[in-house]
């Protein structure tokens, strides 16, 4: 063989020194090849984790549910009352409004079992809603709703704060989802806000 023979490469005549093309595909070297298929099972697996935790968990980055106008949105319904509504057995809706610096309301009656769409929009700058011991935690826009639904399981206290710096009074941005045993909340109670809007809608409700 002379020199130029030598320095054949794959599939381009008889193996070179050391060289064992029957390992050669296209041309590949078997160690690119090998991380080329790692990088591919990586990226199936990262899109399958994101995939089930998406669809199957349900553990989904927060959007905007809905957008509003800041300015105005304090005197339109039903972001003027804020507070509790009951949609349903064990269903309710949480209007709440976090601004400079406190939260509107700042509690939250619930009994135990209680699913809690919470609905939340800020009219002057950005905030965060987070309630403590569960998995509810959104930011929250001035100009856009931020939705997040929870089911409230165990009977406590579940505090939640702002948790994005907003200005001096950051700190006293707090309220308390409290989650009582069964029976012991009353109808009126279980209204925090909005209470003529909701005896309107419950007559409709009866009326159906
Ligand atoms: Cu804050």
């Amino acid at each position: 063989m002379s020199n130029g023979e030598d320095l054949n490469v794959a599939g381009a005549g008889p193996a070179g020194d050391g060289l064992d093309e029957t390992a050669l595909t296209m041309g590949i070297d078997p160690y690119e090849r090998n991380w080329m298929r790692l990088t591919v099972a990586l990226l199936v697996m990262f899109f399958t984790t994101v995939a089930i935790a998406g669809f199957a968990m349900g553990i989904q980055v927060t959007g905007a549910y809905q957008e509003v106008d800041p300015r105005t949105v304090l005197d339109t319904e039903p972001w003027a009352t804020p507070g509790l509504r009951k949609i349903g057995d064990k269903e309710y809706e949480a209007y709440v409004v976090a601004q400079t610096w406190s939260f509107n309301p700042s509690e939250i009656e619930i009994p135990v079992g209680s699913t809690v769409t919470i609905l939340v929009t800020s009219p002057d700058l950005q905030h965060g809603f987070k309630i403590t011991d569960t998995n509810v935690n959104t930011m929250v826009v001035p100009g856009q709703v931020s939705k997040v639904t929870y089911t409230f399981d165990t009977v406590g206290d579940f505090p939640y704060i702002c948790h994005e710096y907003c200005g001096t009074g950051h700190a006293t941005m707090f309220g308390v989802v409290k989650v009582v045993p069964e029976g012991t909340l009353d109808e009126v109670s279980g209204d925090t806000g909005g209470d003529t809007d909701n005896e309107a809608n419950s007559d409709e409700d009866d009326s159906q």
